[in-house]
C-alpha cells in the first residue's frame, strides 16, 4: 500500500517521459526551484540515500519524487512519503527539518511526507502559505505539537492527512472552516479534547467525503457532523464514548462506511438500521452487555431478526469481542452481499442451520468462535458459499461429527473447529481438503486447528504430537495454536511457508481482527 504512491510517481515519469519524446516538451525545471529543492534537501537526514538523484546539475524533473508541469517545468507534486523496502522489511524514511524554501515552490500543488521521521519537531507552520496546495500528507511522520491554524489558508486544499502524528494535538478548529474545497480529512490520533467545541458548530468543510477521527479523545459524536451531507467514510473509532448511547440519528444518512470499534459503547447506537447505505459497520471491541431484549428500543438489535435484512449492502459485519446473546436472526440469510461474517467471542446462542446461509453466496470469511452456538446441518448440505476461513472453535455441531460439507469447500486456508465436541475418526478426505489458493503456492496446506476434539485417526497422533508444526502467531491471537497439516510442509522451507501464510491467511486474518490495535 505504502508502495503506491511511489509506482504513481514512476507511471507519471514514465508516462511524462513518453510525452517528452512524442511532443518535444522537454522543459527543464527552472533554475530557481532546482536550487529550492537542493536547499530542502540539505536540511533532511537522508541516510538512506532516498533523494540520490536530488544533485546538483541536470533536469530536477527527473528527481525521484518530483513531478514537474509538462508545459512549463514548474514543480508541482513532491511525492517524498518514506519507501517501504520489502526485501529489509523496513522503511527508508527522511528525517531532519523541513526547510520553508519550500515556498519558492509557487505551482506546487501536491505534497507528501508521510511515514517519514521528523523527531517529534513542530509541525511546519510555513506550509500554511503555500496557497495552491490541493494535497498535504503529514500522516505518520511523528511531527508533534499544536496542528498549526495556518493550514486554514489552503483554500485548494482537497486533501489534508495529519493522521497518526501521536502526541500532537489542536487548540482549536476554526481555521478548519477556511478550507471550504476539502473532502477528505484525516486527524486519528491528534488529540482533539481542545476542540470538541469546534466539532459542535458548522466549522467542519461541508463537502467532506471522508472524515477520520479514530482515537481523538472525542466522548461524543459531534453533532457538527450531521450536516455533512456529502459524507460516506467517518472512523471515529477508538474514541472513549464510555457509556453514553451516540446519537446516530444526527448521522448523515447517506453514510457508507462507520468506524466505532473500540470505542467502550455499552449500548448500541441507537438508530443505525436508520443507516440504509451502509457498507461497512464496525463495532468490534465494545462493551456491549445489554441482552438483544434490552436493545429492543433502539430499532437494530431489538428485533434484530427483521432489522439485519435491512443491510442489503452490508459486505462486512463485525461485532466481535461483545456480549451480544440470543438468537442469531435467520434473516442473516437475506444478506447476500455478505463477504465476511465476524461474531466472535459473544454470548450467541441457539441453533444456526443452513437457512441462515440461503442467500450467502458471496461469504468467504465465518468467524464466530467463542459463541455457545451449534450448527445444524444435513448430511448432504450444498453450502451456498466458498469459504476461505472458517472459524466456530466451542460451537456444538449437530451431528456432532466433522462435516461432510467442508469437501465442497474449495478456496479453504484455515479452519477451526477446536471444541466443538466432535467425535470419531478423522475421515480420509480431510486430508484432501485443500484450496486452489494454496495449491498455486505449490504446496497443498490449510491451517487447521481440530485439538480439543474426541477424534481419532491414523494420522491424528502425527499431526497432533510430532508432525505437525505448531505456531503462535503471537500478536494477541486468542485462538492460540494452528496446527498445520503435515504432509505439506516437509520439502517446504519453514520461513518460506510461514511467508506465504503471512501473504495469504495472515493478512486476512490483519484486516479482519488485529487491524484496529
Ligand atoms: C540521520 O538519521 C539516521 C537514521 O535515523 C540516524 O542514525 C542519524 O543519527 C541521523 N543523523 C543526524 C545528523 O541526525
Ligand atoms: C500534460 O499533462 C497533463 C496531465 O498529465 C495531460 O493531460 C496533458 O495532455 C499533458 N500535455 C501535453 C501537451 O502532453
Ligand atoms: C497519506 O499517506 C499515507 C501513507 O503513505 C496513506 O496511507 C494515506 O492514504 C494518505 N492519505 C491520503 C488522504 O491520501
Ligand atoms: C493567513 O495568512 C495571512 C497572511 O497571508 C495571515 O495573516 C493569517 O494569519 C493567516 N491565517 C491563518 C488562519 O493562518
Ligand atoms: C445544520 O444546518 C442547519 C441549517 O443549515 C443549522 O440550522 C444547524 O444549526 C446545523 N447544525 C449543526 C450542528 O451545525
Ligand atoms: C464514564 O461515565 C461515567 C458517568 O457516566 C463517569 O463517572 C466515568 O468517569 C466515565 N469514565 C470515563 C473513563 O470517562
Ligand atoms: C429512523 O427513521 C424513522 C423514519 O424515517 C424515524 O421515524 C426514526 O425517528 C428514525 N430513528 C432514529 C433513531 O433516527
Ligand atoms: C451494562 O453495563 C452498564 C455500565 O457498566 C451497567 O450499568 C449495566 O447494568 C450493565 N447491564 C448488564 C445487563 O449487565
Ligand atoms: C423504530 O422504527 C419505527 C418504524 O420502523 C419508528 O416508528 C420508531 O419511531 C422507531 N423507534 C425508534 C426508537 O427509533
Ligand atoms: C428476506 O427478503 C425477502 C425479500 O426481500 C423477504 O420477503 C423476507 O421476508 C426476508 N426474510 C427475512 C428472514 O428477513
Ligand atoms: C436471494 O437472492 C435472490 C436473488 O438476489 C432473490 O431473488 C431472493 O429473493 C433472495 N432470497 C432471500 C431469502 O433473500
Ligand atoms: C479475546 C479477547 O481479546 N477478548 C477481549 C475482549 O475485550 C475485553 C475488554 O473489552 C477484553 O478483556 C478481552 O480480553
Amino acid at each position: 500500500m505504502r508502495l503506491v504512491p511511489l509506482l504513481t510517481f514512476l507511471l507519471s515519469i514514465a508516462s511524462f517521459t513518453l510525452s517528452l519524446c512524442n511532443g518535444n516538451l522537454n522543459v527543464p525545471c527552472p533554475e530557481n526551484e532546482r536550487q529550492t529543492l537542493l536547499m530542502f534537501k540539505k536540511d533532511l537526514n537522508d541516510s538512506s540515500n532516498l533523494l540520490s538523484s536530488w544533485v546538483a546539475e541536470g533536469d530536477c524533473c527527473t528527481w525521484t519524487g518530483v513531478a514537474c508541469d509538462n508545459l512549463t517545468g514548474h514543480v508541482r507534486e513532491l511525492h517524498l512519503a518514506a519507501y517501504y523496502d520489502e526485501v529489509a522489511g523496513e522503511y527508508h524514511r527522511l528525517g531532519g527539518k523541513v526547510n520553508p524554501s519550500l515556498l519558492n515552490l509557487k505551482h506546487l500543488t501536491y505534497l507528501d511526507l508521510s511515514y517519514n521521521d521528523f523527531g517529534g519537531r513542530q509541525f511546519p507552520s510555513f506550509l500554511g502559505s503555500l496557497k495552491g496546495l490541493r494535497y498535504l500528507n503529514l500522516s505518520d511522520a511523528r511531527f508533534d505539537g499544536t496542528v498549526p491554524h495556518q493550514l486554514g489558508n489552503l483554500s485548494s486544499l482537497r486533501y489534508l492527512d495529519l493522521s497518526g502524528n501521536y502526541g500532537s494535538k489542536v487548540e482549536n478548529l476554526k481555521w478548519l472552516s477556511g478550507l471550504s474545497q476539502l473532502k477528505h480529512l484525516g486527524m486519528s490520533w491528534v488529540d482533539l479534547t481542545g476542540a470538541s467545541h469546534w466539532l459542535q458548530v458548522n466549522t467542519l468543510p461541508s463537502l467532506l467525503v471522508e472524515l477520520h477521527l479514530s482515537g481523538c479523545e472525542l466522548s461524543h459524536i459531534p453533532s457538527g457532523i450531521a450536516n455533512l451531507t456529502s459524507l460516506k467514510v467517518l472512523d471515529l473509532s477508538s474514541n472513549y464514548f464510555n457509556s453514553t448511547i451516540p446519537q446516530v440519528n444526527t448521522l448523515p444518512s447517506l453514510l457508507v462506511e462507520l468506524h466505532l470499534s473500540f470505542c467502550e459503547l455499552y449500548h448500541m447506537p441507537s438508530g443505525i438500521a436508520n443507516l440504509t447505505s451502509l457498507k461497512v459497520l464496525d463495532l468490534s471491541w465494545n462493551q456491549f452487555n445489554s441482552t438483544i431484549p434490552q436493545l429492543s428500543d433502539n430499532n437494530f438489535s431489538g428485533h434484530l431478526s427483521d432489522q439485519l435484512g435491512i443491510f442489503k449492502n452490508l459486505h462486512r459485519l463485525d461485532l466481535s469481542n461483545n456480549s451480544i446473546s440470543g438468537l442469531i436472526p435467520v434473516s442473516l440469510g437475506n444478506l447476500s452481499r455478505l463477504e465476511e461474517l465476524i461474531i466472535s467471542n459473544n454470548l450467541f446462542e441457539g441453533v444456526v442451520s443452513e437457512a441462515h446461509f440461503t442467500n450467502l453466496t458471496r461469504l468467504d470469511t465465518f468467524y464466530a468462535n467463542e459463541n455457545s452456538l451449534t450448527l445444524k446441518t444435513s448430511p448432504d448440505w450444498v453450502p451456498p458459499f466458498q469459504l476461505s476461513l472458517l472459524s466456530l472453535s466451542s460451537w456444538r455441531l449437530d451431528p456432532s461429527q466433522l462435516p461432510a460439507w467442508l469437501q465442497s469447500q474449495k478456496h479453504l486456508l484455515a479452519l477451526n473447529m477446536s471444541s466443538t465436541g466432535i467425535s470419531g475418526t478423522i475421515p480420509a478426505w480431510l486430508w484432501n481438503i485443500s484450496s486452489v489458493e494454496s495449491q498455486e503456492m505449490g504446496y497443498a496446506s490449510i491451517f487447521v486447528d481440530l485439538s480439543r476434539n474426541q477424534l481419532s485417526g491414523e494420522r491424528e497422533g502425527h499431526f497432533l504430537e510430532d508432525g505437525g508444526f505448531y505456531m503462535s502467531l503471537g500478536l494477541g491471537f486468542a485462538f492460540g495454536f494452528w496446527i498445520v497439516l503435515g504432509s505439506l510442509l516437509s520439502n517446504v522451507p519453514w520461513s518460506n511457508a510461514f511467508s506465504q501464510f503471512q501473504n495469504r491467511i495472515v493478512k486476512k486474518f490483519y484486516a479482519a481482527i488485529v487491524e484496529r490495535y
